[in-house]
């Protein structure tokens, strides 16, 4: 039977020094590491020698979360959009040097001129993805879109959105199933089942639902429980991501003893 694979993102360490990061890798209790390309962990030369070595090292496998913070594939500005994708590409560059398996980014965020052009941020958006589509192909490099929640101004924070996006772009683009995001709009099941056979990666996490907590898989009101079923039925193989930013290992056994 197909079974998941649980793996753990860096994230939580965004606070530490780089350095301090890549002395954790070979002891996370997973092989399934996801890097975050951003903030001060953003990536160069050098880091990517880091962590080529350390993936030989541990036998590592990598994902790479794009950089998110002012970063906007549906911005209004063109300056801005062009900042942007200049360096969504570079992080698309810097995946495929890490031997990256796949490749997470965020939508568009809507803007306080938005309405002023109705419409534009999900069309501008659509142009984004067709080029780092593009981009990541050339590579041979999967890449996949993670649902953001509308209360934070993003867009694609339900499966009609993404329907939208493949009948727009025709592209079969996946997604990154992120469960805190999703709760936070009571979509995790609608996405499990009306998106199934496109969700290629998923970001794990829990909170009350009112806020995108990242707490620890056990502490808030998603059903990790019902979610593993979930899951099972659709039989999902690929992997599951603690993107939590506490009790981290704790959340990483929970995972395991739940999916594997
Ligand atoms: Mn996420």
């Amino acid at each position: 039977m197909a079974k998941a694979k649980v793996g753990v993102s860096m994230l939580y360490c965004l606070g530490e020094p780089f350095n301090r990061m890549i002395k954790r890798l070979g002891t996370m209790n997973t092989r399934y590491i996801e890097i975050l390309d951003d903030g001060t962990h953003d990536l160069n030369k050098t880091r990517i020698t880091q962590l080529r070595e350390a993936a030989k090292s541990y036998g590592l496998t990598y994902s790479l979360h794009a950089p998110f913070a002012d970063i906007n594939i549906g911005a209004p500005a063109k300056p801005m959009l062009d900042a942007s994708m200049k360096r969504l590409k570079q992080s698309l560059a810097n995946a495929n040097a890490i031997d990256a398996k796949m490749w997470v980014f965020h939508p568009a965020q809507r803007t306080g001129i938005g309405q002023f052009y109705p419409d534009a941020d999900f069309k501008t958006m659509c142009h984004s993805v067709e080029e780092l589509y593009k981009e990541a192909e050339e590579y041979g490099l999967n890449l996949a879109l993670e649902n953001l929640p509308n209360k934070y101004w993003f867009l694609m924070s339900t499966p009609a959105e993404f329907m939208r996006l493949y009948k727009e772009t025709n592209l079969p683009i996946g997604i990154t199933l992120d469960l805190g995001h999703a709760n936070l709009e009571a979509q995790i099941q609608p996405f499990i089942n009306q998106l199934a056979d496109k969700i290629v990666h998923i970001h794990a996490s829990n909170n009350d639902g009112t806020d995108d907590q990242h707490n620890g898989v056990e502490d808030g009101n998603i059903d990790y429980r019902q979610f593993a079923e979930s899951l099972k039925k659709i039989g999902y193989d690929k992997t599951v991501v603690v993107e939590s930013m506490r009790k981290v290992p704790e959340s990483i056994v929970k995972l395991k003893e739940l999916l594997v």
